[in-house]
């Protein structure tokens, strides 16, 4: 242990510890920019590139950057000194120095944690003038957009892909002045294999990495009088967006947030949730056959495109391994522009459906040539949790005001398994809970699953179906996907279902939700919403869902069904 003194303040802390650690232990604030620690995801950004942390330390000629440097016993430190704040100040000045100064118009404007050092800092001129680097905006693809002139270095987004997803896309490309951080030959993602899974854009502080947003197409499509405009929402929103709004984090929103969609003027409001657990009827139908014969094992969950474009790029040769079934958002889709539509008696070219995702790849997913037969999308459009929120600000609403209104029928009604689909675990155990009660006609005395859930990258036990012993496996983050793919490449395990998710906890940490800054403890909140929501309904199996079961009575026969597999299922590209 270290025996240390920070502004006259002693602690005593293990050895290896840095200074911003202690620090942060004594509540003393140093400021940051290029470190973050998520430490429960492992992602630790610690290149010490910025200088913005620097600190006095007794005895010491140079200023020390706290973020990287480890305390020793008896070191004395001091935080804010004059000279360590004008140090803090040049780095900022020289950082801005070739920054553009449009913050008006910036996409991260308000939650840039480059503007807010600059505010906090009072730095209102630029004194260093000089060269400004001039990149074009990458704009290549449906999800990500990068603008590279407000890239700081620091590195975070590198460190996200490479050691967190293992995707590794991002590398730090020429030195000095031009240093940025991109793909390889500076080609655009769209030429790379980025996955579009977004966690660069979640951990970026400034408006280098950013969403391609669809909110101008959105607004068109409310005031056009000729489309019937549908909203669905993704069972992620409810525990995030009222943290836009100043709510409590891990505060389910949901009635506010259709309150707030059907006073934008959707015609309809959908739940995604409907949809996932269409996705289990057709999943657990699927799981049931494989595991029945034991071929083709183990199968694998498909609702998240992050995952499958990993799966496509990396790991070809198991792309017959997942689930046929599309993801719920494409299944909304499906079902919107044939059942629904033939319901409105409409065309499906004039129905409008945006989907609420808190997903990046979720764009990208949407405009698949796949997913848009005869040339009219299923999905039209996608907003981001953070891009709702702006149109519901640019409205005018109050989204924590609102009374709580219920979704429109049928394809708003779900049960408590539809919603935890967007936490890690949560696709297994709505998948269990329907794949038991028909594998066993019984009914599930207890219908909690709890060993498949909490925010561990990889977690493994065995399930009891009334006799049959499932071996499950749950991963979130790609790199752990990675770990648990190359395992059954190698033979090294045996599973018989596999649920991957591409964000560290599943889609209540996904690229278009609000940011973090670092709190992973919001995540854990966001989860506990979404199982809270789950406790509360009064239907808890998807097929249970009198919608659902209305749907294959109407329209789709059975799962499985020639029809469930023309409109529900997918095949994926080696
Ligand atoms: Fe997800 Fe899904 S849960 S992928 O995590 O299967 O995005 O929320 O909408 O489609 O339902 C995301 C969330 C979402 C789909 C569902
Ligand atoms: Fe890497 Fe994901 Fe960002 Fe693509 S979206 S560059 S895969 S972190």
């Amino acid at each position: 242990v270290a025996n240390i003194i920070i502004n006259d303040k002693k602690i005593i802390v293990e050895s290896g510890t840095t200074i911003l650690e202690a620090a942060q232990k004594l509540h003393i604030k140093i400021p940051t920019l290029c470190h973050l620690d998520l430490h429960d995801i492992k992602m630790v950004n610690r290149t010490a590139s910025c200088r913005i942390c620097v600190v006095e330390v007794e005895g010491r000629r140079n200023l020390a950057p706290a973020c990287a440097t480890p305390v020793f016993d008896g070191m004395v430190v001091k935080t804010n000194t004059m000279r360590a704040i004008q140090a803090r100040r040049t780095v900022l000045e020289l950082i801005l120095s070739d920054h553009p100064f449009n913050c008006l118009s910036c996409a991260k404007s308000t939650d840039c944690e480059l503007q807010v050092l600059a505010n906090e800092f009072g730095i209102d001129t630029r004194p260093y003038q000089g060269a400004a680097s001039h990149y074009p905006l990458d704009i290549s693809n449906k999800a990500i957009r990068r603008d590279l002139n407000k890239c700081i270095m620091c590195r975070r987004c590198e460190t996200m892909c490479n050691e967190v997803q293992t995707v590794g896309v991002l590398t730090g490309y020429q030195r000095g002045f031009e240093a940025v951080v991109a793909p390889a030959d500076m080609q655009p993602l769209s030429e790379s294999t980025c996955v579009y899974c977004g966690q660069c854009v979640s951990v970026c502080p400034t408006g280098a990495l950013t969403e391609q947003t669809a909110r101008p197409e959105i607004w068109n499509a409310l005031f056009d009088p000729d489309k019937y405009v549908i909203a669905q929402t993704a069972p992620a929103i409810r525990a995030a967006i009222g943290e836009e709004f100043g709510m409590a984090p891990g505060e389910a929103v949901t009635g506010k947030l259709v309150a707030a969609l059907n006073n934008l003027g959707f015609d309809d409001v959908f739940d995604t949730d409907f949809a996932a657990d269409l996705t289990i009827m057709e999943e657990a139908n699927e799981i049931v056959e494989r595991v029945t014969r034991q071929e083709n094992l183990p199968i694998l969950t498909s609702c998240c495109p992050g995952w499958i474009n990993f799966l496509e790029y990396q790991f070809p040769d198991l792309s017959h391994i997942p689930s046929t079934c599309k993801s719920p958002q494409q299944m909304m889709g499906a079902i919107v522009k044939s059942y629904y539509a033939e319901k409105l008696g409409k065309k499906p070219e004039d129905i409008v459906l945006v989907s609420v995702m808190p997903c990046l790849a979720k764009k990208y997913e949407a405009a698949r040539p796949e997913f848009a037969p005869q040339g009219v999308p299923d999905v039209d459009h996608v907003v981001s949790t953070r891009g709702l929120a702006k149109m519901i600000k640019e409205a005018g609403i109050d989204l924590a005001t609102l009374e709580d209104e219920d979704f429109d029928h049928p394809l708003g009604e779900s049960t408590g398994a539809g919603v935890i689909f967007g936490v890690s675990g949560g696709v297994m155990e709505a998948a269990l809970r329907t794949a038991y009660e028909t594998v066993t006609g019984k009914q599930l005395a207890k219908l909690e699953f709890k060993q498949v859930r909490g925010l561990e990258a990889i977690k493994t036990t065995t399930v009891n179906l009334d006799g049959t012993i499932l071996r499950l496996a749950i991963t979130s983050g790609l790199g752990a996907a990675r770990t648990v793919l190359e395992q059954i490449r190698n033979n090294e395990v045996q599973y018989d279902i596999i649920e991957i998710m591409a964000c560290p906890g599943g889609c209540i940490n996904g690229g278009g939700q609000p940011s973090i800054h670092g709190d992973f403890s919001l995540i854990e909140k966001r989860r506990q919403a979404l199982y809270s929501e789950d406790e509360g309904k009064a239907l808890r199996k998807s097929h249970l869902n009198p919608s659902i079961q209305k749907l294959y009575e109407e329209f789709l026969g059975q799962p499985g069904s020639e029809k469930a597999h023309r409109l529900l299922h997918t095949h994926y590209f080696p």
